[in-house]
């Protein structure tokens, strides 16, 4: 009897560009359950680009993700742990969507995930667009039983996100962070948003985000200062729960091209992986990997690079375990 959290085909029995492509070749959610197991984390797809500003094509971010992650080994060489083999980890297909109306599918969300798996579950959403993440973290709240003072946040991305609205929309994605903060689900002053680069529509984008007392740690901050700052906010988070939520628009379009709105310069994929790898000891309790668009995917690298991140995500609640 195998004492294995999660059972992974074996790879030399199925290969791993056989069977159906659930995340990682993790169990569908529906089958654990039905073993009667307990899951850690569920992966759940959300197949919404509703509301984007540039170019379209996010909704089908999840499919090509999970393809992507069929390639996805299970041993974390810089943690030395097993992720899949120390966590439960389940693929609980996709949410509802609402394609024409962005605040019903995001409430449609933010409900689909609130009763999703089990009570102690933990959910990592894969995009879409970043209007997402609104769903996704007041879901991580309800679950968390709605703290006073709202969750803290560790936030990639090349843009703050926190517009008030955009053609006199407020709910798309360049606005979730500050509807959270409004509903206090956010706390922004255990904020940090890492990897923001210009150039801005106009100087008073940053305004709001600097008001609300959210750490930014632009590209150039943190080549400059390193991981100082980041850990400054962390310090302040200290054990609070955090919310993780990642733009894969925060890496440079070279190594992740397959993205809506680029922006040229940024991290690598190495120096990607490598910041949220020093990430371990949070209270990690949900997360997003978001804005992989597939059809400007050159070669499936920035789908495979997401699949990478979010499979990082996990190793981090796997290493404290
Ligand atoms: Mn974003």
């Amino acid at each position: 009897m195998s004492t294995r959290k999660t059972e992974l085909p074996n790879a030399r029995v199925q290969p791993r560009f056989g069977g159906i492509a659930t995340f990682g070749r993790y169990p569908r959610l529906e089958d654990v359950k039905a073993e009667g197991k307990d899951v850690d984390w569920a992966i759940v797809g959300a197949p919404f680009d509703g509301g984007v500003t540039f170019r379209p094509g996010a909704r089908f971010g999840p499919r090509a993700i999970r393809e992507q992650s069929q390639y996805l080994k299970h041993y974390s060489l810089e943690h030395e742990v097993d992720v899949p083999g120390v966590l439960s980890l389940a693929d609980a297909g996709d949410t509802p969507v609402k394609p024409y109306s962005v605040k019903e599918t995001l409430d449609g969300i933010w409900e689909h995930l609130s009763t999703l798996a089990d009570p102690t579950s933990k959910l990592l959403m894969l995009g879409g667009d970043h209007s997402l993440v609104y769903a996704g973290m007041k879901a991580a709240w309800i679950r968390q039983g709605k703290p006073a003072g709202g969750l803290a946040c560790v936030h990639f991305d090349s843009h703050m996100d926190t517009l008030d609205s955009v053609w006199g929309e407020k709910w798309n994605h360049a606005t979730p962070f500050r509807r959270l903060i409004e509903e206090g689900i956010l706390d922004p002053k255990r904020m940090v948003s890492i990897g923001i680069k210009g150039p801005l529509n106009t100087a008073d984008d940053l305004d709001y985000a600097k008001q609300q007392g959210i750490e930014l740690v632009t590209y150039d901050r943190w080549k400059e200062e390193g991981f100082t700052p980041i850990q400054f906010v962390l310090d302040k988070i200290g054990s609070d729960p955090v919310y993780l939520s990642y733009d894969i628009d925060c890496v440079d379009p070279v190594f992740a091209p397959g993205t809506g709105t680029p922006c040229v310069g940024g991290f690598s994929s190495a120096e990607a992986l490598g910041l949220i790898r020093k990430l371990k000891g949070i209270n990690l309790i949900g997360a997003d990997v978001v804005e992989v668009l597939p059809d400007r995917d050159v070669a499936g690298n920035t789908a495979l690079l997401a699949a990478h991140v979010a499979f990082e995500i996990l190793a981090l609640d796997a290493a404290t375990r």
